[in-house]
């Protein structure tokens, strides 16, 4: 496998572990003080996160909560756009975490390095939105949509099931003239998946599709069953499970706590002997 992931202007070299930080930018994650108030909040975070090591940001304006409330176009673009255009000469990729070909384009316009979709470009309109542009894409395992995933996720095999899922919009994709080394893939942990899906999958992580594959297990679910802590305090288990992940086949993790994933991955890979 290449280990070069191309995103836009930028080659990532994936023979080392990348952190990817994330960057919410809904409502709920800035309290108060308004829209520009809120902008300024994620920007500094941003910045925070890349003096802490991270090697990408992935901004989201929309809620993938099972149950959140889907928001417009519209409200996605106001939300990305000024932080959006804040960081893009950050000296960083910067992700975009959407699902809406619309949203797709105009955030390439304006300089996104990658985007990363949950539904994993699963339309023709979707692939169609970054087909001519040379960014990075995360295509993402997703069973159901975000309001029903949870309801009663049910697998033959869920490392066999994902993994077509992803060799066949790998060849969607390819068809639409797509080059192989702009993608990156994902198990989607937690999307439709209960507890020993997520488990199964991180610990079959090498038999997916041979591309780079990026984990997002940060604060979920799985990481509160396992440890019962509430979501504010899943710091700990989440950077464990970034560790296995990396350690078993993943060369990305998506996480809130990039400080201490940074950490952890320099402390394993120093005692692994690696440079
Ligand atoms: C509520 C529920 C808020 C779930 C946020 C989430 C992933 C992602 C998300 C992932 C990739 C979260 C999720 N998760 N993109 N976007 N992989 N590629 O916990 O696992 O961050 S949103």
């Amino acid at each position: 496998m290449s280990l070069i992931w191309q995103c836009a202007r930028f080659e990532l070299d994936l023979s080392r572990p990348h952190v990817m930080g994330i960057l919410n930018v809904t409502p709920d994650s800035f309290s108060d003080g308004g829209q520009h108030a809120s902008a300024q909040a994620a920007i500094a975070k941003a910045h925070q996160m890349i003096k802490d090591g991270a090697d990408i940001i992935d901004i989201g304006g929309e809620s993938t909560r099972p149950n959140a409330p889907q928001v417009s176009a519209c409200v996605e673009l106001a939300r990305i756009m000024p932080v959006l255009e804040a960081l893009r000469d950050c000296g960083k990729p910067i992700s975009i975490d959407t699902q809406k070909p619309y949203v797709m384009q105009r955030v390439l316009e304006a300089g996104a390095s990658i985007i990363n979709d949950v539904s994993g470009f699963n339309s023709a309109v979707a692939i169609d939105a970054v087909a001519d542009s040379n960014c990075g894409l995360c295509i993402m395992h997703m069973q159901g949509t975000p309001q029903t995933m949870q309801d009663a996720p049910a697998y033959a095999d869920v490392t066999r099931e994902v993994g077509d899922f992803l060799n066949q919009q790998i060849a969607r994709m390819r068809t639409a003239g797509i080059a192989l080394n702009r993608m990156c893939l994902d198990p989607g942990i937690g999307f439709g998946k209960t507890l020993a899906h997520n488990v199964q999958l991180l610990q079959q992580l090498a038999q997916l599709p041979n591309r780079p594959i990026l984990i997002g297990v940060s604060r979920k679910r799985m990481i509160g069953d396992l440890t019962g802590k509430a979501v504010d305090n899943r710091a700990a288990g989440s950077v464990a499970a970034a560790l296995f992940a990396l350690n078993h086949g993943a060369q990305i993790v998506r996480v809130h706590d990039v400080a201490q994933t940074v950490d952890a991955i320099k402390v394993w890979r120093a005692l692994a002997g690696q440079p």
